[in-house]
């Protein structure tokens, strides 16, 4: 399965293509628009959440509700478009309407600066519209897809925040990945733990008025996944390579890590190998997880847990100190309209992304033209996993 996605942030609509999923996987506008709606919620979002209500128009690959295996096109349109058909009008505009909304005054920690210089642009409008985490709608549409993927193979994603603005959400014990799923998604802002919702949003709307962001830590379990997906072969088929990669491509994401991450490099190897345990239900299992689900850059039949930080969203209401790129003077960045946190909903956008490595990676590994034949081989690879 290949991907790309288009659109720029205030642009009419935005676009996905997807080649390689297989025949006859039973696929509605419902499905992706039920996660599509999960990825506008979460407590501190800003005015464009109030404009948009994102649903997806399908245009190919899918007939009478099943994917026929030619490539499928998805579009959401932006409902503020009609807000900026001068702005980001695709056609010539007369001279005066060409700096309408011209941003010269680049923001700290955005790409507006960079892409500027990269591609000799004079408006850092025109960096700022594709560089917007609008873009992760696409890519919750096509994650909407691999979950559909997953869900019919009895694997689930769950998705939470560990931490926003320096405030922990403790994780309780022993809560299956579905519970998980389900907790998170009775939170406004997505935490395992109710005792903390109320300071999470007081230090939210604290972070509002003081015209500033905070960012955070969010987790996605993938469970039910069968060992042996990734290769410890050579360096770019080790899936949790692949899943790094994709999670630090959301936009503000600047690190990751799997089971107890970065304290593997404190605990003493004893604390942090998961022990390997047999029996005759369930074949192979381990103690632990504290790698996560991955050895040697293969599942190992554990769920995949992921955490990824994101910073605070760059565009602040109390604007930074910058450099006017005509008179290279210095000024306060550009104000957009900004929102204080979008910890809550890059939790949905985390577990989309990370569940479109896994099933692409399945498709991958098994033979998938048609979703019966993949079906199929999933379950006699399992039935094989179970004997080995
Ligand atoms: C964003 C800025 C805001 C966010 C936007 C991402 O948009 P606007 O400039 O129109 O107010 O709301 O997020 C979305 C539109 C979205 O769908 O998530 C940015 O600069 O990254």
């Amino acid at each position: 399965m290949r991907y790309i996605t288009a659109g720029e942030s205030h642009g009419p609509e935005l676009t996905a293509i997807i080649e390689g999923l297989p025949a006859g996987l039973p696929l509605t506008a419902a499905d992706i628009n039920h996660e599509l709606a999960r990825r506008q919620t979460g407590y501190g979002r800003g005015g464009r959440m109030l404009i948009e209500k994102d649903q997806v128009r399908i245009t190919s690959g899918i007939r009478h509700g099943k994917t026929l295996g030619s490539p499928v096109t998805l579009v959401v349109e932006n409902k503020d478009w009609k807000n900026w058909t001068k702005v980001m009008a695709i056609e010539e505009v007369p001279e005066k309407d060409r700096k309408l909304r011209r941003v010269a005054r680049p923001r700290p920690g955005h790409a507006d600066l960079v892409g500027g210089m990269k591609y000799r642009h004079q408006d850092l409008r025109n960096v700022l519209e594709r560089s917007s985490a609008r873009e992760t709608t696409m890519r919750v549409a096509i994650g909407a897809i691999a979950k559909k993927i997953l869900k019919e193979l009895e694997i689930e994603v769950a998705g939470h925040v560990t931490m926003l603005g320096g405030i922990k959400a403790a994780i309780p014990d022993g809560l299956t990945v579905q519970e998980i799923a389900e907790r998170s998604e009775a939170s406004e802002v997505r935490v395992l733990d109710p005792s903390v919702e109320e300071e999470i949003k007081q230090l939210i709307d604290q972070t509002k008025r003081n015209g500033d962001t905070i960012g955070g830590v969010v987790e996605v379990l993938i469970g039910g996944v069968p060992a042996g997906l990734g290769s410890y072969v050579q360096w770019d088929k080790k899936l949790d390579a692949k899943i790094a990669q994709a999670v630090v491509s959301i936009n503000a994401f600047k690190g990751v890590e799997f089971g107890v991450g970065f304290e593997a490099g404190v605990l003493p190897g004893s604390q942090v190998m998961d022990e390997i345990l047999w029996d005759q239900q369930k074949g192979y299992t381990r103690r632990s997880n504290n790698l996560g689900g991955f050895e040697g850059g293969m599942t190992n039949g554990e769920p995949i847990v992921v955490r990824g930080v994101m910073k605070p969203i760059p565009t602040l209401y109390k604007p930074l100190q910058s450099v006017d790129i005509d008179s290279k003077e210095p000024y306060k960045a550009s104000v957009e309209r900004s929102d204080s946190t979008a910890v809550p909903a890059a939790s949905v956008v985390c577990e989309n992304v990370v569940a479109t490595v896994v099933a692409n990676e399945i498709l991958e590994k098994f033979p998938s033209d048609s979703f019966e034949e993949l079906q199929t081989a999933v379950q006699e690879y399992r039935d094989y996993l179970l004997h080995y």
